[in-house]
């Protein structure tokens, strides 16, 4: 590998995949890893535009204290200072930290340990909270750890996978790769069945699809547990050698779900489909149940993950080859988080709060203290915010104005802090303008460290990009604020891999096998090691020394990490979710991802690319639903839930549930004007995890009546008018400028003087007004180059974009001028329509005309033609979707 070569891992989803980034001159291209475990060279959309998001636009440069910008020094100093008063006057249980499955292991470790070891409490819980808390509630519940007994490789060699509350085509796409290429090799022997209320891309590869109510997943599971007791497809020695409680569950299954018509019924889904799915689970062997937010964001979260255990227990399918129940996880370092201890009820290395464990740690650290009880969970911390009780806050890495339930009150709660720092890498996110002091993080591709996926492999970060300006490492960060806190001794780290080799140390401390976690092979790293650290999954201790093939796996022996050995079956009854829908809110909104955006998108939503396979804030709803709230495709509308309102775009889909919304959690205050779905959900959590209910809210949808519409193409990113009662916006960065589509209530008297007064007056404005149909265009050149344009209507009725667009990219010609307003332009550039394949960039409509006019009915001959789906293979289940739907049937 040449110095410009560099192997790290994808900064996205917990898939982990490995990456390759070359630097030739300026250029930086990133490409899979071929020989990563993970991936195996692949990559889905997001990763393959990571070359795209590296510049330094948006950036936080430097520290700042009250919004003026300072050196380091003074910065470490404030925050010390700060904190150290805030604990003397208030107690130390006034502080709270709350971080991120974003930050690497090493960062998350120091956090940890400052808090806990330091500090003196353990107010300090992670984004995981909101992710992955329900299946470590659950995993404990059921093994007295938290561990994960899946790898990837297992579900290569299932023969049934239960897909549950996950879009694995979506989320976590090279995993839905490797399993859809394992399917077609081993000719449609393995099975998929899909349990989510939406008819998802993921269905695409499904046998079965159970559009399930949100929030039955306990009577489903529970139902399921009967059934293989009623038709003896239990394993009574697993049961007996290696589990208790299971009469218990057993009784409480029978009595909750013993009925195919009454689970169906409660189920929102036929019998024949549940008989199905009991028949295919009970009569194959090797299964594996995947599972991701659809089961853990819920009030019964950790119910419904316990049901699925029980159903893997009762029949012996877990600690071996193609089988188990696999919580994949969300973030790229959401498992690091769990290893660390960065949640508020665990201490580091899979450490509880036990008098012997909370011995080794403290020992361990040679603290000056140790916190003696679990502290604060997100929802409660920013609650405690809220009341005053917590004075001061360090998030670090996450963005809580958008992605906390009930988000509007983290505003009113961190306006009312008397101390917020924030660390971050972006200038602006919807959380940063609430920051005292700002301290500026280095980001992916400038950072070091390690991460964890979810199948328990550990991958390094590297850096191959110089840090820009005071931008420094989040473990640096940490610690030198410990340090300036008074704690030198225990944050003296030259670098991660000094952090890294502390970590994996205490793994081992008086383990023995007791505890799962256990890396303590990796604390006598070299640096150089380290440097060089290839991907390394943890396994049992007796493990440590054996190679990946027949290296034994968590439970294989039938032992667990409770006290008795033995794995506990947990009786969990069903509960409906914290709030139903009523006359007023008679719809239920589900949130969750799309496609190519990430979380709050201040990385994806630089990207073009990335922003136009879906641009602005939507709501997806049944066509029946839509009709019946007189809504149609395309137009704006209100979301009201009992708390608060968005506006964003009605989407028509089939694959909608009758009853049932889906809208994004990415849109927020920087693309779009009242798009932020977390103010709509309320802050229910399940009372075990403390994980919010983010799948189910009650709300009402009616149409946004505007009286106009409009666009903007600007060279230049603008501020945006506070007049004209613009309602909606969202922003759309494209290739080369920026389009924003508005609209409003009252219009401006004057639209010219409007556009003047916000867009510059100092302009040569070409200009069209036709007020009596309330319609105005104006456009601004210069250099012969297009620099702005305006387009105003009553209705929906407005020039094409993609048009216009072209202006963009050469100087005009007297034509172009000439025609620039009339709305003429581009009428006769075909329509790409949303982009599917966004590394080729090719859209619907061109894909449907392909497929009509070329006579096409494969995915394969689509490629062939027009190169979409040929790269990141992202698309494929849309592409599919696409040619089902129009291809031209042949006739026999
Ligand atoms: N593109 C993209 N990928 C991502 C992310 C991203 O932001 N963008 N984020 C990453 C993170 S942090 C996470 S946690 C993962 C999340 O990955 P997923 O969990 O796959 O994603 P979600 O879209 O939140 O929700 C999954 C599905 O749960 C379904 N669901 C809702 N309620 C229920 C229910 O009651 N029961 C069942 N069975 N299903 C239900 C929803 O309809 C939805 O399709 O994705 C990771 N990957
Ligand atoms: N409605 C709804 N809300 C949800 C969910 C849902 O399904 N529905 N899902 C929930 C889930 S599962 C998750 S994981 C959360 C995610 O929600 P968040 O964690 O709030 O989302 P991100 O946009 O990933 O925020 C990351 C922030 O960290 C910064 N950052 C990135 N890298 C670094 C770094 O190395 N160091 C530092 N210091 N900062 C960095 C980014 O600039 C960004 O501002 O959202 C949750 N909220
Ligand atoms: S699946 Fe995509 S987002 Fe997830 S780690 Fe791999 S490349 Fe990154
Ligand atoms: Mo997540």
């Amino acid at each position: 590998m040449t110095d410009s070569t560099t192997q790290t891992t994808c900064p996205y989803c917990g898939v982990g995949c490995g990456v390759v980034a070359t630097q030739e001159g300026d250029k930086i291209t990133v490409k899979g890893d071929k020989t990563h475990p993970a991936n195996f060279g692949r990559l889905c959309s997001k990763g393959a535009a990571l070359a795209e998001t590296l510049d330094l636009e948006g950036r936080l440069l430097h520290p700042e204290i009250y919004g003026q910008v300072t050196d380091w020094e003074t910065a470490l100093n404030t925050t010390a200072t700060a904190l150290n008063d805030i604990i003397q006057k208030y107690g130390n249980s006034a502080i709270g930290f709350y971080v991120s499955g974003q930050l690497l292991t090493e960062d998350y470790y120091v956090a940890n340990k400052l808090m806990k070891g330091y500090i003196g409490t353990a107010n300090i819980d992670s984004n995981s909270r909101l992710c992955m808390a329900s299946s470590v509630a659950g995993h404990k519940r059921a093994f007295g750890s938290d561990t994960v007994p899946v790898d990837y490789s297992d579900l290569e060699k299932a023969d049934l996978i239960v897909i549950v509350g996950s879009n694995l085509a979506w989320c976590h796409p090279v995993l839905f790769q490797r399993i859809s290429a394992a399917r077609q090799q081993r000719n449609d022997k393995l099975k998929i069945v899909v349990i989510d209320p939406r008819r998802t891309a993921t269905c695409d590869i499904a046998d079965l699809h159970l559009p399930i109510k949100t929030g039955v997943d306990v009577t489903l599971f529970n139902g399921l547990l009967h059934h293989l007791r009623a038709h003896d497809h239990l394993d009574y020695r697993f049961i007996e050698q290696s589990t208790q409680g299971f009469a218990n569950a057993l009784q409480t299954a029978k009595e909750t779900a013993n009925s195919i018509p009454a689970i169906a019924q409660h189920c929102g889904v036929s019998e024949a489909d549940i008989i199905e799915f009991y028949r295919l689970f009970a009569r194959t062997e090797k299964v594996v149940t995947l599972y991701s937010q659809g089961v853990n964001q819920s009030s019964s979260g950790t119910d419904k993950v316990n049901s699925i255990i029980n159903c893997h227990l009762a029949t012996g399918r877990i600690g071996r080859v193609g089988m188990g129940p696999f919580s994949i996880t969300g973030q790229p370092n959401a498992m690091g988080g769990r290893e660390v201890g960065a949640l508020a009820n665990q201490l580091a290395a899979h450490l509880d709060f036990e008098p012997e464990h909370q011995a080794i740690v403290q020992n361990y650290w040679q603290s000056p203290t140790i916190a003696l009880q679990a502290g604060l969970k997100a929802v409660d911390m920013f609650e405690a915010i809220e009341k005053g009780d917590i004075k001061a806050v360090w998030i670090m890495a996450t963005n809580p104005v958008v992605s906390l339930p009930n988000a509007e009150r983290i505003k009113t709660a961190l306006a009312r802090c008397e101390l917020v720092i924030i660390s971050d890498c972006v200038r602006n996110n919807d959380t940063v303008p609430y920051a005292h002091i700002l301290l500026p993080a280095q980001t992916w591709g400038e950072k070091e460290g390690t991460v964890t996926n979810s199948e328990r492999r550990i991958s390094r970060q590297r850096a191959f990009l110089t840090a820009p300006a005071d931008a420094k490492p989040d473990w640096w960060i940490i610690s030198q604020v410990a340090q300036h806190m008074g704690y030198q001794y225990g944050f003296n780290y030259q670098s991660p891999a000094d952090i890294f080799r502390e970590y994996a140390g205490l793994s081992g401390i008086e383990n023995n096998g007791h505890r799962d976690f256990d890396i303590s092979i990796l604390s006598q790293l070299s640096d150089a090691e380290y440097q060089t650290l290839t991907p390394y999954q943890w396994s049992p201790r007796s493990a440590l020394q054996t190679t990946a093939e027949n290296r034994p796996r968590f439970f294989a022996d039938g032992r667990f990490y409770t006290l008795s050995g033995k794995a506990n079956f947990v009786p969990v009854r069903p509960i409906a979710p914290k709030s139903e829908s009523n006359s007023t809110f008679p719809l239920i909104l589900n949130t969750g991802r799309i496609r190519d955006q990430w979380h709050t998108m201040t990385r994806t939503g630089k990207t073009p690319r990335l922003l136009s396979h879906i641009s602005e804030p939507f709501v997806d709803i049944h066509p029946e639903d839509a009709q019946a709230f007189d809504i149609k495709d395309n137009e704006l509308v209100c979301l009201n839930s009992a708390l608060q309102q968005i506006i964003v775009r009605a989407k028509l889909s089939e694959g909608q549930k009758r009853g049932y919304l889906f809208s994004p959690m990415h849109w927020n205050a920087q693309f779009s004007a009242q798009a932020r779905v977390g103010t709509l959900i309320a802050s229910h959590t399940d009372p075990y995890s403390g994980q919010p209910e983010f799948k189910h809210t009650p709300v009402a949808v009616s149409r946004y009546q505007a009286r106009w519409y409009g666009f903007l193409l600007s060279k230049n990113p603008l501020e945006l008018p506070p007049s004209a009662g613009i309602r909606y916006w969202a922003k759309i960065p494209q290739q080369g400028f920026i389009q924003y589509e508005f609209a409003g209530d009252d219009p401006p008297e004057n639209w010219a003087t409007w556009a003047n007064t916000y867009f510059g007056a100092d302009k040569n404005w070409l200009e069209f007004a036709d007020p009596a149909h309330g319609r105005y265009r104006c456009a601004n050149v210069q250099d012969d180059l297009l620099n702005i344009c305006l387009f105003i209507s009553r209705d929906m009725q407005l020039p094409s974009r993609i048009g216009l667009s072209e202006l963009f990219n050469h100087p005009l010609s007297l034509t172009d001028r000439l025609s620039l307003l009339t709305g003429q332009i581009g009428k006769n550039v075909a329509e790409r329509g949303d982009t599917v394949c966004s590394c080729f960039g090719v859209g619907r409509a061109t894909i449907i005309k392909t497929i009509q006019e070329q006579g096409i009915n494969s995915v394969t001959q689509l490629g062939e033609i027009l190169k979409a789906g040929t790269n990141c293979g992202s698309c494929i289940p849309e592409l599919k979707q696409l040619v089902a739907q129009h291809a031209i049937k042949q006739v026999a």
